[in-house]
């Protein structure tokens, strides 16, 4: 039995519906044909896409809000909105080191190595659906032991350079202790995704208690992280078709290595300038404001056109 729908078919056979959009049975949405016919024979009517979407919807209320899910938001309520609140201090703390260094920098080298500071703390969506992919109990203990990226910092550098450096000078530090390091920029993902990744722990001073907080940090270049945001809307967006997302995948990997590649040659460029300027003669006072680069180039081509 064929039953039309908007976009696709839906094909009922031994008992079995199955959801059927041009040539490919997605075999993943397999329902029990009678509890389908009796609960959701509206499905019919409407068009593939919203059909999926609804049951997304479904499997997120089925699946992430279980009982022990329900349970555990009844009883911990405050010290779970206690906890978060010690991510977002233990978030201060750290972002307050790097604005520091940056501060530092400015003042001894007249550079900032930070461009921008980004820090998120996890949704509570996020933690439930990672305590469900990490298979974890659901205890306030359980999700502090193994959720280690609930408080996020992100530290976005103009030169890879920068991000290392920046990545010593926290760890030196006596009050912050490393969990793990991944090194996403010497060893990019499969994806093209680069940043180094940081999970750290530091402590928050409160009234009677020093409490020690793990924080994820990842650092990046501006490049990395334009790539990274635009390869995450893709990662979410739900409705373009397999063949799309495949080729899209590729290519964004491609642009991923000569994204790099342009990070290395800026690198380059920056430290032909700090040469060149070493070896200028230091003559005591601050030299004005050059033309841009670009500018001054023009400007001696258009100096040799009219010689
Ligand atoms: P969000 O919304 O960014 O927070 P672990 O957390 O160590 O148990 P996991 O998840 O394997 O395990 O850690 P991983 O892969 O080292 O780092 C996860 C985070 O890095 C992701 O957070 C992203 O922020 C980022 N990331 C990792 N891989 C990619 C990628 O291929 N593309 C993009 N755009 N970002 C990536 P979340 O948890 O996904 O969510």
């Amino acid at each position: 039995m064929l039953l039309r729908t908007g976009n696709g078919q839906l094909k009922v056979s031994a008992g079995r519906i199955r959801l059927v959009n041009g040539d490919a049975c997605r075999s993943s949405i397999c329902y029990n044909y009678d509890k389908i016919i009796k609960i959701k024979w509206e499905y019919v009517h409407m068009g593939v896409e919203e059909f999926l979407k609804q049951e997304e919807e479904r499997f997120i209320r089925d699946n992430l809000m279980s009982d022990e899910v329900f349970d555990f938001i009844r009883a911990n309520t405050l010290p779970f909105n206690q906890l978060m609140a010690y991510y977002r201090c233990a978030i201060m703390e750290v972002e307050t080191k790097f604005k520091v260094l940056n501060e530092q920098f400015s003042l001894q080298y007249d550079r900032n190595p930070i461009e921008s500071i980004k820090t998120r703390i996890k949704s509570t969506e996020g933690i439930i659906k990672k305590a469900n992919k990490k298979k974890i109990p659901f205890t306030m203990q359980s999700i502090e032991e193994n959720i280690r990226d609930i408080a996020g910092i992100r530290v976005i550098c103009s030169f890879s350079e920068d991000i290392y450096m920046l990545a010593d000078c926290l760890l030196q530090q006596d009050d912050i202790r490393l969990i793990e390091m991944k090194d996403y920029i010497k060893h990019p993902k499969e994806s093209g995704y680069r940043s180094l990744h940081l999970i750290i722990e530091i402590p928050i001073f409160l009234q009677n208690e020093k409490r020690p907080m793990k924080v994820e940090v990842q650092l990046r270049t501006i490049a990395m992280d334009f790539w990274a945001s635009v390869e995450h809307k893709l990662r979410y967006k739900k409705n373009i078709p397999d063949s799309e997302a495949e080729s899209l995948a590729v290519e964004l990997s491609d642009y991923a290595d000569q994204l790099a590649d342009l990070d290395y040659k800026m690198e380059q460029i920056k430290k032909r300038i700090v040469d060149a300027e070493k070896q200028s003669e230091p003559t005591g006072e601050r030299k004005k404001p050059l033309p841009t680069i670009g500018g001054m180039l023009v400007k001696s081509r258009i100096n040799g056109l009219i010689k």
